[in-house]
């Protein structure tokens, strides 16, 4: 009877050991670990670039991987963003990751996680903050850089097709206003402009990342400087897109031997495809892939290991040809690739 008793007991221990197992735990590979909780706090779903990364973190934050993601998309606004984050507090997540929209405006609600003992981890974007313990890590590009490589580019095209002492007009197309991809892209350029005493920045204005904001802005460019424009500066892919269709129904010839030249970034499928054609003549690269980065600096943090505060993406260069075959930028020099089928079929976004 004792012996009966003691068996059912047991039974009894090892069915609610798995239903506590079943509660916490995940398949995958973190299967005898607690699931982990993370909230996400995503711009928007602006542009191709938006779409790729919102892919990656939620396919590496996933179930099967033992996470909870609560994703939370808040349509560029960062009033939307900051209620996300105080809804994540509230329950309790375990790691806060922002990718924001601007890099002000965050003192007041990321002190609020640190007292929460949250730990929030910055993607994409940089956010500019008074005490830097705010944030754990960011992993992102060096979007000055990214402008940096694009103008060296377009000083040895130039020099290349021997239009290095005619007059340049060039058009910016920003992305949003106090953004991080924007400052740095537009810094880029600004610094190549008043290096080169023909370049001149005819105007500059925010498309916002998307595709009709960069038809629009482009169209009012057309209106107010016709056909003295030689180069349009798309701070994105989206707008380099609606930037083109304005162009084309405008009547102009887009590309090499045509009225204007469009350079852009990110360098998405679509992008690209545009690149093979000429419609876009060089897209520097801007890799949206971060769900393993930001998964990797979890991990370590889980292991209560240190991570970096700051990590920067190493990124390529695409061009519609192989006039140039690479570039200089403080002292280091970056290859350029000329765009082909085959190497956008080997990319994954
Ligand atoms: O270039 C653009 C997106 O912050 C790097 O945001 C990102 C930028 C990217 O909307 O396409």
């Amino acid at each position: 009877m004792r012996k009966k008793l003691i068996a059912v007991l047991m039974t009894a221990c090892m069915a609610l050991s798995f239903a506590a197992c079943g509660s916490k735990s995940t398949g995958g590979e973190n299967s005898d670990k607690k699931q982990i909780t993370v909230g996400f706090s995503q711009v928007g779903a602006e542009s191709d670039w938006r779409t790729a990364n919102s892919k990656s973190m939620k396919e590496t934050f996933s179930e099967a991987n033992g996470y909870k993601l609560i994703f939370d998309d808040a349509q560029q606004k960062q009033e939307n963003q900051i209620s996300a984050i105080r809804n994540f507090i509230q329950q309790e997540v375990d790691y806060i990751v922002l990718a924001p929209v601007t890099e002000s405006g965050w003192d007041t609600v990321l002190k609020e996680a640190k007292d929460a003992k949250i730990p929030v981890i910055i993607v994409d974007r940089m956010v500019k903050v008074s005490d830097d313990s705010l944030y754990t890590a960011w992993v992102g590009s060096n979007f000055e850089l990214e402008g940096k490589k694009a103008c060296a580019w377009l000083d040895a095209y130039l020099k290349a097709n021997k239009k290095d002492t005619s007059e340049i007009n060039i058009v910016d197309i920003q992305g949003t206003i106090g953004a991080s991809a924007q400052i740095g892209r537009t810094n880029g350029l600004e610094a190549a402009v008043k290096e080169h005493s023909n370049w001149n920045l005819l105007a500059k204005e925010s498309g916002e990342f998307t595709q009709a904001k960069g038809q629009e802005v482009m169209e009012s460019m057309i209106k107010q400087y016709g056909k003295k424009i030689n180069v349009v500066y798309c701070e994105n892919d989206n707008e380099a897109f609606g930037a083109i269709d304005a162009l084309t129904t405008a009547g102009y010839k887009v590309g090499k031997d045509g009225d204007v030249i469009v350079m852009s970034f990110d360098s998405t499928n679509a992008g690209l495809t545009d690149v093979t054609s000429g419609k876009v003549i060089l897209d520097t690269e801007c890799n949206p892939l971060h769900g393993p980065r930001v998964k990797e600096i979890i991990d370590k943090l889980q292991a209560k290991q240190s991570v970096d505060k700051q990590q920067y993406v190493d990124e390529e260069i695409f061009a519609a040809d192989d006039t140039v075959k690479s570039v200089t930028v403080d002292g280091k020099e970056y290859k350029v690739t000329a765009t082909t089928k085959d190497v956008i079929s080997k990319r994954a976004y």
